[in-house]
């Protein structure tokens, strides 16, 4: 197993006249500068006493330093905790604290808000505050581009340190180890043929598995050049990919789908992407078959998440069959089990998707017995995901068994949403549940049962919620009902629900 780190410290002596990565509107950077930065914001960041195993968080925009802090922070052996920009101050003091992180870097428009934070966290020894037009490469010229000694890397160590909504719980930590990281990319490279010639354009966030380790770590392992938007827009996105400029896109469903509803009935040949493709959630078959008919391309579904990365694609060459994720990647081993007794299930069978590989995550961040109860007794990931296999060995997912939501590519978990709603003093009981959306796959829906005597509204309830919460995890739409369906047991009946509520 090559280390990420190791390759890209290659490309760096090899070619480094090479662009790696233009970010809209800035200058291109070039391998070598990108070392030469890395490095110096690695002594940076010693400087700042930053040690081996210690958690760096960033909670920046799309932007160059973004990435500078990342690599460092995971070459000198820190570990890099990425945090969406969307989080208010409720959420984000809930990760620091977790966390136990030492430094924060945040964007400049964050200072009052983290400042006050500040007080409250006697972890949090500094905050560092960036402005969108800083320039990185000045803040850090004064430190050399060279370490005094080696730092010791090894492939257990921990990398970064991804939160994901939890299930019945407040958000996990996952910790993903420098071998996982380069198991991923290993085994992305050979089933996808990254080569130093790609050009990737990249619209995702960095702050997922999606955008950092898949998109971005795929072109810089390969050698390759990115272009990097601040955001997706859908417009200027579909005018990069008509410029012949580009040989791989990677994107999510929302996005596919803004791509072709612009399109409005039009044709746009981008069948010069090499590559195109779809993950985070399910890629709804009409996408799949408006893309081959506007867009000439069928797109290549693939299946992961925060803790393992990739596990199945369909294939680089080969069919891409509608509907299913297509087979395990190289180095990872997958297995349906019946869900109660954890028994392999036969072929054509639907029970729940298991993982096994070098890049299964190490556990989360202080919680063993969340760790614990990921894995079965013989160290398989349960994904929670229900899932069949056909005989030929493409796996098809058939929904969840967990009560998990995904819109617009994120994952949202009903016990988070519905704690926030049960803080408000006129709600007696809520259930969140995600209806179907054609643009956002699902959509945050709570159901809301008032005290009696007590008054409140949807514009209310939802106001309240994003006060607590990221927007994307607070609902959309808020129903006020008497009574939920039940089971005899009296536990809330989703699915009912569902059927009720979603129309
Ligand atoms: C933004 N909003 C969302 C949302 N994203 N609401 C629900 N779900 C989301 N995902 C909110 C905004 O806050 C805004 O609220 C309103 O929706 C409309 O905003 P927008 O401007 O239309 O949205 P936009 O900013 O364009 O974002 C849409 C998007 C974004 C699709 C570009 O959601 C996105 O980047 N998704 C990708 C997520 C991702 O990378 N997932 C990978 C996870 S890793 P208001 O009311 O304030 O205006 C993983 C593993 C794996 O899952 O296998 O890949």
């Amino acid at each position: 197993m090559t280390m990420f780190l190791d390759t890209l410290a290659r490309h760096c002596r090899e070619q480094p006249e090479k662009v790696a990565i233009e970010f809209q509107g800035a200058r291109p950077v070039t391998y070598g500068q990108l070392a030469d930065t890395v490095k110096r914001t690695g002594n940076y960041l010693i400087s700042l006493g930053v040690k081996p195993g210690d958690r760096l968080a960033v909670q920046l925009p799309k932007r160059l330093p973004f990435i500078y802090l990342h690599l460092a922070a995971v070459e000198i052996g820190a570990v890099f905790l990425p945090l969406n920009p969307a989080y208010p101050v409720a959420e984000l003091r809930y990760f620091l604290a977790d966390s136990g992180a030492r430094l924060l870097f945040a964007d400049s428009e964050q200072r009052l808000a983290i400042e006050s934070l500040q007080r409250e966290l006697p972890s949090l020894q500094r905050a560092i505050f960036i402005a969108d037009d800083e320039n990185w490469a000045s803040r850090v010229a004064a430190y050399p581009a060279e370490r005094a000694a080696p730092l010791p890397r090894d492939r257990h160590q921990t990398a970064m340190m991804l939160y994901t909504s939890g299930t019945t719980s407040r958000p996990k930590g996952a910790l993903i180890s420098h071998g996982n990281l380069s198991a991923n990319i290993d085994s992305l490279h050979e089933a996808w043929g990254w080569r130093a010639k790609d050009t990737l354009l990249h619209v995702l966030p960095l702050f997922h598995v999606h955008g950092l380790v898949v998109a971005l770590h795929g072109a810089l392992h390969a050698g390759a050049s990115v272009f990097m938007p601040p955001a997706f827009d859908a417009a200027a996105a579909l005018e990069l990919l008509c410029s012949r400029r580009f040989s791989v896109f990677m994107a999510v469903p929302t996005m596919h789908r803004r791509l072709h509803q612009l399109a409005k009935g039009r044709r746009f040949d981008l069948s010069h992407l090499r590559l195109m493709t779809s993950g985070s959630d399910r890629l709804p078959d009409d996408l799949f078959f408006g893309y081959q008919e506007t867009f000439n391309v069928t797109l290549l579904e693939r299946y992961g998440m925060t803790e393992t990365g990739m596990n199945l694609s369909n294939p680089l060459h080969g069919e891409r069959r509608v509907g299913s994720v297509g087979a395990p990647l190289p180095g990872v081993t997958a297995r349906i089990v019946d869900p109660e007794t954890e028994m392999p299930l036969p072929d054509g069978a639907v029970g729940e998707l298991q993982i096994k590989g070098a890049h299964v995550f190490k556990g989360y961040w202080g919680q063993p017995e969340k760790t614990a109860e990921a894995f079965s007794d013989d160290g398989w990931l349960r994904t929670g995901d229900m899932a069949l296999r056909e005989a030929d060995g493409y796996y098809t997912l058939k929904g969840r068994a967990k009560d998990l939501i995904i819109t617009g590519g994120l994952n949202v978990y009903p016990p988070e949403v519905e704690l926030a709603l049960m803080r408000h003093p006129a709600v007696a009981a809520c259930a969140v549940i995600g209806c179907p959306d054609e643009e956002w796959g699902e959509q945050v829906l709570a159901a809301v049962i008032l005290r009696a005597g007590q008054a409140a509204d949807e514009s209310e309830i939802c106001a309240f919620c994003r006060e607590q919460l990221a927007a994307y995890k607070a609902p959309r739409r808020v129903l006020f009902v008497d009574a939920f369906p039940a089971n005899a047991l009296g536990k809330i009946q989703k699915s009912k629900l569902r059927e009720d509520l979603c129309g």
